[in-house]
């Protein structure tokens, strides 16, 4: 791990590293403010998939020849190196590769969720789930006969810790929680949510989409059971994501998917488990993609991930002061005061959110409109959509500025 340190990030010098953000329409300059969407990818991640196919393409645990030692090594190797970068003392043995953050919450839902749970258990979630999470805890809940319970969130977009407390009891088999709120910044405290669902006998899922990108975290610190990411969110490629589980537990847990690679033995009979964390990662996996995390995780932690976090809070911060200039423009979420993660969700009064994304976008500023994937989160606000600009180590002031000077163009237009 490099030495960590708060001092402000070389904006410039790391904006070289993304080719894309060069990019102009019709001579104006990009300004990407998607990036709790997908991140953008440095020159290193895409290098390193760019040497997998020009140097060592193989498939992995199966080949006795070189290439695909190589390829098994490179791929094996980047397992541990996400244990490392999240705190998993267990090693490759706790971090699971999937296709992302979706089909980690999948994986715990049917390897976990659909043979744990039973009528009279509950699921305790959270009112600002992403639909990752809340959508397949109502498919276990429908299929094993499970309730649903929902910590409310507050008039400031935090969570009702009162309620929490009332509402894991021990009937309670899993807590699933988003650590940062990808709708309203909220940066949950995971790690008492974690300890209260201990006490009462119950495992605890958090979903860090939003977290591991843009902060330390360290996954024993939490005592998650279950911990889960994607790469695209991080400099990473798409295609990779990673569920971590505490070992013991994924030992006890059935596999998800089946098929080749995930098998130790088999007979016409029957079969016997790969070990750990093969067991759950059937068939070719996207190897160039999760040997590419390694890369992705290699540059950000040369960065610092402390220092991420101030850059972030910083955009978050100076973004929230400045669109809060205006009477007619709602911010959803804590005040900076309070803590929130590097994202801003709001709406102006006159321009419906659609409008003000495609209007800023000719521009050059990408932003994203819509539900973000929290529907019911968005019913509780008392509205269909809202727009939201969301910030990166490679994002400046100044392009915040760009952003306020377009939502007053469209404010203009829709005068
Ligand atoms: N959980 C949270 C908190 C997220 O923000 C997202 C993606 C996911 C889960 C799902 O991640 P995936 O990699 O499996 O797609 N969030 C967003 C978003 O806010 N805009 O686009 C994707």
């Amino acid at each position: 791990m490099s030495t960590q340190t708060t001092d402000p990030l070389d904006v410039e010098r790391i904006r070289q590293d993304f080719p894309i953000l060069q990019r102009q329409f019709d001579g104006t300059d990009l300004v990407y403010l998607d990036n709790a969407a997908t991140t953008q990818t440095p020159e290193p991640v895409v290098d390193c998939i760019v040497d997998y196919y020009h140097g060592y393409n193989a498939n992995v645990h199966r080949g006795i020849h070189t290439l695909s030692q190589e390829a098994s090594i490179a791929y094996e190797d980047a397992h541990d190196r996400v244990a490392e970068f999240i705190g998993a003392s267990g090693g490759r043995e706790e971090v699971v590769f999937t296709k992302n953050t979706t089909e980690s919450m999948n994986l715990v839902a049917y390897a976990w969720g659909l043979n744990e749970l039973g009528p009279g258990d509950e699921v305790v979630t959270t009112e600002m789930e992403h639909h990752a999470s809340l959508v397949t805890w109502q498919q276990v809940a429908k299929r094993t006969g499970a309730d649903i319970k929902f910590i409310p969130i507050d008039e400031s977009g935090q969570l009702d810790m009162a309620a929490a407390k009332e509402l894991i009891t021990d009937d309670t088999k899993m807590l699933s929680v988003v650590h940062v709120s990808n709708t309203l910044g909220t940066v949950n405290p995971v790690s008492e949510l974690a300890d209260i669902a201990h006490d009462h006998g119950a495992l605890a899922f958090v979903d860090g989409a939003q977290a591991v990108p843009t902060r330390p975290v360290d996954v024993e610190a939490i005592d998650a059971d279950f911990y889960a990411f994607s790469g695209h969110k991080m400099c990473g490629p798409t295609g990779v994501g990673v569920l971590y589980g505490k070992r013991h537990i994924l030992d006890e847990m059935e596999p998800y998917l089946y098929g080749g690679g995930m098998i130790k033995k088999v007979t016409f009979e029957e079969s016997k488990w790969n070990d750990l964390p093969w067991k759950f990662e059937p068939g070719t996996p996207n190897i160039s993609q999760g040997i590419a995390l390694e890369a992705a995780i290699d540059y950000l932690d040369d960065i610092g991930m402390e220092r991420v976090q101030a850059h972030e809070e910083m955009l978050a911060e100076y973004a929230y002061d400045r669109l809060s200039e205006h009477d007619d423009i709602e911010i959803y979420g804590p005040t900076p005061e309070q803590g929130r993660g590097g994202l801003v969700s709001f709406n102006i009064d006159s321009v419906h959110a659609h409008d003000l994304s495609s209007i800023v976008n000719d521009f050059g500023v990408a932003i994203r409109a819509g539900d973000h994937c929290t529907q019911p989160l968005h019913d509780k606000l008392g509205v269909a959509a809202s727009a939201r600009a969301s910030f990166y180590i490679y994002n400046t002031r100044e392009e915040i500025d760009a952003l306020v000077e377009a939502v007053d163009e469209a404010r203009q237009l829709f005068a």
